[in-house]
């Protein structure tokens, strides 16, 4: 076990941090921090207001952490101005505040999106070129780089997860690969928080699922062990997908909807 004691979720009121919240609850000390005060806040919950562009407030978050779980800024698709500010500008405070505050470690909520142009049929491992669907899996290949520069230079110990879809049941055909069971995620944000070994790795946040894209060796190598088996939900996954349009930019890639969104390159994608 590792020394981490006292861990600052951010994005804590969002559908992740608020699952977190539930999960991580029991093994640390936890303090939250968002735009907005959640609404459902317990009583025994710490909570520091922060936007993460703002440096001061996030000063204030970040004070007295062993470590933090950054779930915070835009979780979708966005303008540039809206990336730009909460996952370009937000993301590279919040590295910059917890070096400057002797924070140990820091799990860092990467996304799928951040290798979305990857075709379904490959299989990738975390050692391919990132290739972002969107400006928002752009921002989330940047916060890795974020990560590699604290970890490297710094020696903060870092944990990239590129979370697929958490969720308590896989919603469609692509879920069906990508599904992450909350409790498998907390056990991801539980090896990048308290593992002795850790300096800075790519895990991919999916559960055990037979149509997975991608290979989760480092993650294993680390002793992740998933309980989630998305096939369990097959039929309704399946027949779920029946009632969505079809568009095979989105079908062929792993990103899904995110690759069709405003795609406008010519030729054939199976090419590529
Ligand atoms: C994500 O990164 C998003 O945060 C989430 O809302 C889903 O869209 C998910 O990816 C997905 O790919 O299904």
């Amino acid at each position: 076990m590792s020394d981490i004691r006292t861990v600052l979720i951010t994005g804590a009121a969002g559908d992740l941090g608020s699952r977190m919240r539930r999960l991580l609850k029991d093994a640390y000390r936890l303090r939250l921090t968002d735009l907005k005060r959640p609404t459902n806040l317990a009583p025994d919950e710490e909570f520091v207001q922060a936007d993460l562009a703002d440096i001061s407030a996030l000063e204030k978050a970040v004070a007295g952490v062993d470590g933090i779980v950054h779930f915070g800024g835009f979780a979708v698709e966005g303008t540039w101005p809206i990336i730009l500010h909460a996952n370009i500008i937000g993301c590279y405070n919040l590295f910059d505040v917890a070096h400057r505050n002797g924070v140990k470690r820091v799990v860092f909520a990467s996304s799928n999106h951040a290798i979305g142009f990857y075709p379904r049929r490959r299989r990738i491992g975390v050692n391919e070129p990132v290739r972002p669907d969107s400006r928002y899996g752009m921002s989330k290949a940047f916060g890795e780089a974020v990560g590699a520069l604290y970890a490297y230079k710094h020696g903060m110990r870092v944990t990239c997860i590129r979370i697929g879809n958490v969720s308590d049941e896989p919603a469609d055909r692509r879920r069906l690969s990508i599904w992450l069971k909350p409790e498998d995620l907390a056990q991801l944000v539980h090896i990048g928080l308290d593992h002795p070994d850790i300096r800075h790795e790519i895990f991919y946040g999916v559960s055990d699922n037979v149509r997975g894209f991608w290979d989760n060796e480092a993650a294993f190598r680390y002793g992740y062990r998933p309980q989630g088996k998305s096939e369990d939900y097959r039929d309704a996954a399946l027949a779920a997908q029946t009632k969505l349009r079809t568009d095979p930019i989105s079908e062929w890639y792993q990103g899904g909807p995110f690759c069709s969104d405003e795609y406008d390159a010519e030729g054939d994608p199976s090419a590529v």
